[in-house]
């Protein structure tokens, strides 16, 4: 039997963004204005086409008392009080006074249970015993969310008068829910109604193994993303007497450019996964996804520290591999002002996010080519990384009763780097060096990328800085 739910409740509680979120659903309609809902509305939720529980999105109350003073005014025995609450809507359906009450009681005579929805952060007061009482009238399964949409906490006094007439009251953050109260929240359902427990054991299971699904995927996309940045690269043919000062900058350009594109493409990629295709992603200026790449503040939180890299191994092998020195010869070679502008004249070369491979190599035909990348820096692959862990950490705990962009501050004081173990990054920039270097991976190298990096994914960190 697929479990039925009716999200109920006064106006402007929250109900739609609950529904939102057991239905990972951005086209749920959520305003501050009271009245958004006005018709009883089906959501399925479904994975794989396998159809796992039913909510309904209603409008809120708008005249419980008289709803009940018709009620109790037919004073039907215990027993036969679903039958008039049915007996109301039934009379009351033309009834404009009474739409709402009609379409919220719709679902639930139809076999729907019951989600009572609240606002904890507002005092209890006597006006929602009516509803109470007239969800109590209809003998269906019933559950309270305590949803805190604004500061206060009165928590204690709704909890005292919902144990009245709910068999179960949770605390639910219909807007900040993450994966696992979710699934908490599920397992309810699972307790209210007995027909309804193994559908919901089978619910938790499917979004379960869809989690690591998509978690699966979107390592794919950010070890490809990796893979195309260690190995990108781009040239120009040159006249003989060609200057290389102005083509130099013009390719360098032009790598930063894909790299960026291919970023924000994996971006993409990860949000449809997790069905945040359509958040809009308006990365704030002061924001750390939309800090640009190639800046010296994306270097200075996104890479690894001079000690990490040293312990990683990235430093003295950037070393030995001879990148730093090519980019550095290749530099030289050229020499010029603008080259000179490039490396910042830094002595350091972390913090130096610019640096790319170069090489001008003659050409049989005559005239030169440049070619520039891949990029060299040994941070390069770690600003990446870590930016692609954040955001991905940032859509799959978003809840689709979220609407404003992905936002988050510049108030790390630690590398996010430091999240990822040493052993973990000796590891990726092992297999990063022997990528690079070949220009391409190999199939299982591929793999072990991806499985590093799911296993990223997976580890449950803590947000940081989040800005709601
Ligand atoms: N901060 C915060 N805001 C919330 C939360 N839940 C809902 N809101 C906001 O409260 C407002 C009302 O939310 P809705 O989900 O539209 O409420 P509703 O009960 O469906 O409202 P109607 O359809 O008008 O009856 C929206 O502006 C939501 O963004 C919450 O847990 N935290
Ligand atoms: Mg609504």
């Amino acid at each position: 039997m697929t479990p039925r739910i009716a999200i109920v409740g006064h106006p402007n509680k929250g109900k739609s963004s609950v529904v939102a979120t057991l239905a990972e659903d951005d086209s749920v309609a959520i305003s501050p204005l009271p009245g958004t809902t006005t018709q009883a509305r089906r959501f399925p939720m479904r994975v794989d086409d396998e159809l796992l529980y039913e909510l309904f999105d209603t409008p809120g109350f708008q005249r419980p008392r008289e709803t009940l003073a018709w009620l109790t005014e037919h004073h039907p025995a215990a027993h036969e009080r679903a039958q008039t609450v049915a007996a109301f809507v039934a009379t009351h359906q033309q009834d404009e006074r009474f739409h709402d009450e009609c379409e919220l009681l719709g679902p639930v005579l139809d076999g729907a249970g019951i989600l009572y929805v609240v606002d904890g952060s507002k005092p209890y007061g006597h006006e929602y015993e009516a509803e109470m009482q007239v969800l109590q009238w209809t003998g269906r399964p019933r559950m309270a969310l305590i949803n805190l949409i604004g500061d206060g906490d009165y928590v204690d006094a709704w909890r005292r008068a919902l144990d009245q007439f709910f068999s179960i009251v949770r605390v639910f953050d219909a807007t900040r829910a993450d994966f696992s109260r979710r699934i908490a929240l599920l397992r309810g359902f699972g307790e209210l109604s007995e027909a309804w427990r193994p559908a919901m054991d089978r619910a938790v299971e499917a979004l379960t193994t869809e989690r690591k699904h998509r978690q699966r995927q979107s390592a794919v996309e950010i070890t490809d993303l990796l893979i195309v940045v260690a190995t990108s690269r781009v040239s120009k043919v040159l006249a003989p007497e060609a200057d290389v000062d102005a083509p130099h900058t013009e390719l360098t350009g032009r790598l930063h450019d894909r790299v960026r594109r291919r970023e924000t493409q994996a971006r993409n990629a990860v949000q449809t996964i997790y069905q945040h295709a359509s958040v809009t992603r308006e990365e704030h200026a002061a924001s750390l996804l939309g800090v640009d790449l190639f800046s010296e503040q994306a270097w200075r939180v996104f890479g690894l520290s001079r000690g990490q890299l040293a312990t990683t191994g990235a430093l003295s092998g950037a070393i030995a591999g001879g990148g730093v020195d090519v980019a550095l010869g290749g530099a030289s070679m050229l020499l010029g002002a603008g080259i000179g502008a490039l490396l910042g004249g830094v002595g350091a070369f972390v913090g130096t996010p610019s640096l790319a491979r170069s090489k001008l190599v003659g050409l049989p035909i005559g005239g030169r080519e440049l070619i520039v990348g891949p990029i060299r820096d040994p941070n390069i692959g770690w600003v990446i990384l870590t930016r692609a862990l954040l955001h991905h950490r940032l859509v799959a705990e978003r809840n689709h009763a979220r609407r404003e962009a992905l936002i988050i501050e510049d108030g790390a004081e630690t590398r996010l780097s430091e999240q990822i173990s040493a052993a973990d990054r000796r590891a990726i920039d092992r297999l990063l060096g022997v990528i690079g270097k070949r220009g391409g991976a190999e199939v299982s190298e591929r793999e072990a990328l991806e499985d590093l990096i799911e296993s990223l994914l997976g580890a449950r960190n803590e947000p940081g800085n989040v800005h709601e």
